[in-house]
């Protein structure tokens, strides 16, 4: 047994494998279950008590010498360049990315966008934190009117006397507009407000807008149908009829709220719809000759009309999208729906 037990340890001192199938096959021979170092302790239990003493502590080193050579030898075989298998090919091209698609609400704020700059208008942007005066006090809100108050505006700071405020609505830019350019004046006005509200199914905290303006000399109520019935064909279908209905705005007068035949029933009436054969859309009117006034333009001399939509609520009556908080979850399987109709 001395000598099996010497021949093994030199076997082992001598030992070499480069690749992992290598190790495996001298682990098997002599560790394996029919291994020679295995075997020896088969007969080591039969040896008597006088054997076991000298060979008991020498057979325990064999196995732990055998256990540890197999383990330097696959790790350095993992780490050799033949058991990586052939090396990679770089001159292959890459995998490709996973492509993003442009969100719903981007979508179709290009379109508003696109439609009116074909009719001549320019593209405004402002600042999202405004002061009173761009957001409430030039555009003709009474002191004490309810939009003005806590639950509707979030105050970014309460300086007594020129608070910051995030704005309600992108009519603050404009104000700026009216306040700077030259007339007449024709521009739209894209961008994100931010209201106090509850969230829910149809109501949100912030919120996208697209807002237009026309300012010219003899400007009148027919220009405005004029106007959106153009752009409500362009959107939703040349068969689009649209109706106005009376309605209240601070900074307009006389103000209307605008609907379009709905284009999932053509007015026979269904549950988009709900039953009535007409979706709202927007709100509009004649700028008030106060709001005119207070960014220094004179009303005798001129006249006006501006409207006002919500981006998310023309992209859900064009996708039938029931639910606001979808456009705000970023859920992949959502947004992913409107990848063909970035091509558009
Ligand atoms: C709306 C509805 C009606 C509007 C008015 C003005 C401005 F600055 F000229 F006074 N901008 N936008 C307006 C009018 C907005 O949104 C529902």
């Amino acid at each position: 047994m001395k000598e099996a037990i010497e021949k093994i340890l030199a076997e082992l001192g001598e030992l070499k494998a480069s690749t992992l199938k290598e190790v495996e096959e001298a682990r098997i021979r002599f560790l394996g279950k029919k291994g020679e170092i295995t075997a020896l302790f088969e007969e080591f239990r039969s040896c008597p008590p006088e054997m076991k003493r000298e060979f008991g502590a020498r057979l325990n080193e064999l196995k732990k010498a055998a256990t540890e050579k197999i383990e330097t030898l696959k790790a350095s075989a993992g780490e050799s360049p033949a058991a990586a298998g052939p090396a990679e090919d770089l001159t292959m091209p890459g995998d490709d990315a996973p492509l993003g698609s442009r969100h719903p609400v981007s979508i179709v704020r290009q379109q508003i966008v696109d439609i009116f700059r074909k009719y001549g208008y320019g593209v405004a942007e402002g600042p999202e934190i405004e002061d009173d005066w761009h957001v409430f006090e030039a555009l003709n809100f009474p002191p004490n009117h309810p939009a003005r108050e806590m639950q509707d505006t979030f105050f970014v700071s309460n300086g007594h006397l020129n608070p910051l405020l995030l704005r309600t609505h992108t009519s603050s830019v404009q104000v700026r507009t009216m306040e700077t350019q030259d007339l007449p004046i024709r521009v739209i006005c894209p961008g994100r407000v931010f209201r106090n509200e509850a969230i829910s199914a149809r109501a949100h905290c912030i919120f996208h807008q697209v807002e237009g303006l026309y300012i010219d000399k003899g400007v009148t109520f027919a220009d405005l149908k004029q106007a959106i019935l153009l752009f409500a064909r362009e959107m939703f279908g040349p068969e689009t009829e649209i109706r106005m209905r009376p309605s209240y705005f601070p900074f307009t007068e006389p103000s209307s709220e605008v609907d379009v035949s709905c284009n999932i029933c053509h007015g026979k009436g269904c549950n988009i719809c709900k039953g009535t054969g007409w979706l709202e859309i927007m709100g509009c009117g004649m700028v008030d000759p106060n709001v005119l006034r207070a960014s220094g333009i004179d009303p005798d001399v001129y006249s006006g009309f501006a409207f006002g939509m919500g981006v998310e609520r023309i992209a859900m009556l064009k996708w039938q999208v029931n639910d606001l908080r979808h456009y705000f979850e970023n859920d992949l399987r959502f947004l992913g729906e409107f990848a063909t109709a970035t091509e558009v």
